[in-house]
């Protein structure tokens, strides 16, 4: 039996000269854990797409797809290509789980939530010809993840990414920030034992990865006992934290003994009002200096995120923010627009209030403007994203940025030269070119997409 498992195109963090390509950001562990799953007669092929070509005509027995909300209907015509050639189809991930109504007729199987345990009941299932349609994740009683397998990084092309050496000891957050997917993907905060952890990390080959945690400090006690654990290990490592975690000064210094060299913060804005009513009001503007300098301190450099487009944004937004980043010398700048994931309060708002543009999911990848703004129009914030993002990566800024003594890695060099490329594509193609798909805006999710068809739920699979 063979098993070709595949992640569309994401598009965005991608690299291309001449013939090569490559992915901007760390590896994902979707495609390679679920391979961990498969048994040891079975074969397995995984193909990212952003970083892979797509085999369309390879022969496999069943195809799995993962789709986030960004790539769904990408994963839906992949779906449609394999399903048509007789192979039948698995879709899972992100966007599955929340829309599964919406997945299901794409796929002859669909796994809704966390992959582990369904996957394999499922694999056993398809082997015995009693494949069902809808999978689902098991109850954990304890908030503990266990029965994560070692990563099959082996089967990923290791050379496609910037960092491609990834570990996940946490799912889910207990925070809840209006535009975010994650308490709806992961309602529980979920910790694998620290053990396991250690484990995945041990089995890594060389000194650097990244921790794709959306929240890795969440549970100070637990990130406590983590970090005492991988100081040995003697690894770099990066990961997301949220802002108000990082007064712990504490925290800190075990964080930089233990490898930490980089980590992703979401400041969102500068603006204290705004925060509060995305529900980040935990964020507070006039620490973020403070904060920032407590870990360029440590050794850590500081991926800062900004999102445009919020209710309260003026269209001074875009210089202000450009003159924050400088000011408060964030060492990579990220800026995002503000997104309606399906499954937030802040898509619920919107469509409520009438304010969703696209329904297209390929605009969804926090790159196009989906919602109407407050305070501008369409294009304004377009436009002032784009111009943004052109201003913070001039050269003489990303230079007075990055020329400091204190921060040693070339992660700041490199990640600045990342969206220095970023910033040419997003002025030269085609995909950047309107707010969003102004030719295919879709229609909003009907009800029946929300859930899955109570007929369906233990409905046996047959082959077409
Ligand atoms: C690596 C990563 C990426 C990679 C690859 C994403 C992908 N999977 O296609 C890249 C760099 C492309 C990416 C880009 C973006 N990402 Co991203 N990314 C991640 C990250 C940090 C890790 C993914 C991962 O490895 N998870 C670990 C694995 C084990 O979990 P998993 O993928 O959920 O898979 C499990 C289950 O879902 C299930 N499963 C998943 N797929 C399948 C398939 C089958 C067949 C089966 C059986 C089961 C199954 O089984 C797995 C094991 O339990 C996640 C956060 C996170 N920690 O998950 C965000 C996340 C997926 N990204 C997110 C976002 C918002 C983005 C960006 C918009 C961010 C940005 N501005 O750059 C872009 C979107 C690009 C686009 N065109 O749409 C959101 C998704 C929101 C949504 N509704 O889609 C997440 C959840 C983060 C968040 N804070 O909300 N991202
Ligand atoms: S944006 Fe970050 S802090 Fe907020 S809910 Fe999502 S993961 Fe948690």
């Amino acid at each position: 039996m063979k098993i070709l498992l595949i992640m569309p195109d994401a598009h965005m963090h991608k690299l291309r000269v001449g013939p090569f390509t490559r992915s901007m950001r760390e590896a994902p562990l979707t495609l390679t854990t679920l391979a961990a799953m498969v048994p040891e007669d079975v074969e397995v092929k995984l193909v990212d797409g952003s970083v892979d070509r797509i085999p369309l005509d390879e022969d496999a027995d069943l195809v799995g797809i993962s789709a986030i909300t960004g790539c769904a209907p990408a994963a839906y015509e992949l779906a449609r290509h394999y399903r048509g050639r007789g192979i039948p189809v698995v879709l899972g991930g992100v966007h599955v789980t929340i829309l599964p109504g919406e997945a299901l007729p794409h796929a002859d199987a669909i796994v809704i939530g966390r992959g582990e345990h369904a996957w394999p009941r499922l694999i056993e299932d398809f082997r015995a010809g009693r494949m069902r349609r809808v999978y689902r994740e098991e109850d954990l009683p304890d908030h503990v993840l266990t029965g994560v397998p070692v990563p099959r990084r082996d089967l990923q092309r290791r050379s496609g990414y910037m960092l491609p050496n990834t570990v996940q000891a946490t799912r889910g957050c207990k925070r809840i920030c209006d535009f975010c997917s994650v308490n709806a993907v992961w309602p529980r905060y979920l910790k694998r034992p620290v053990a396991d952890v250690v484990r995945d990390i041990r089995a890594i080959k060389g000194n650097r990865f990244g921790f794709n945690d959306v929240s890795l400090v969440d549970d100070v006690e637990y990130a406590r006992e983590l970090f005492t654990a991988i100081t040995p290990l003697r690894k770099k490592w990066g990961g997301l934290v949220t802002a108000d975690s990082l007064h712990n000064t504490e925290l800190l210094d075990l964080m930089a003994r233990s490898g930490c060299v980089y980590l992703l913060v979401g400041f969102e804005s500068g603006n204290q009002e705004t925060l509060r009513g995305i529900h980040k009001g935990f964020n507070k503007t006039l620490d973020y200096r403070e904060l920032i300098t407590g870990l360029q301190r440590r050794g850590i450099s500081v991926q800062g995120c900004f999102v445009f487009g919020f209710d309260h944004d003026e269209k001074d937004v875009f210089a202000k923010t450009v003159q924050l980043v400088q000011d408060l010398r964030v060492d990579i700048p990220r800026f995002s627009l503000y997104t309606p994931y399906p499954g937030t309060t802040l898509f619920k708002r919107m469509m409520d209030a009438g304010r969703i543009l696209s329904y297209n999911w390929n605009d969804y990848d926090t790159m196009h403007v989906v919602i109407r703004p407050e305070r501008m129009t369409p294009e304004e914030l377009y436009d002032g994203f784009k111009w943004a993002y052109r201003e913070t990566f001039r050269l003489h800024r990303a230079l007075r940025r990055i020329s400091r003594p204190d921060i040693r890695s070339g992660i700041n060099f490199v990640g600045n030269l990342a969206y220095r490329i970023f910033v040419r594509r997003l002025y030269g193609e085609p995909r950047f070119a309107t707010p969003y798909s102004l030719a295919n805006p879709g229609t909003p999710p009907p009800p029946e997409h929300w859930s899955v068809p109570a007929e369906m739920e233990h409905a046996p699979w047959s082959p077409a």
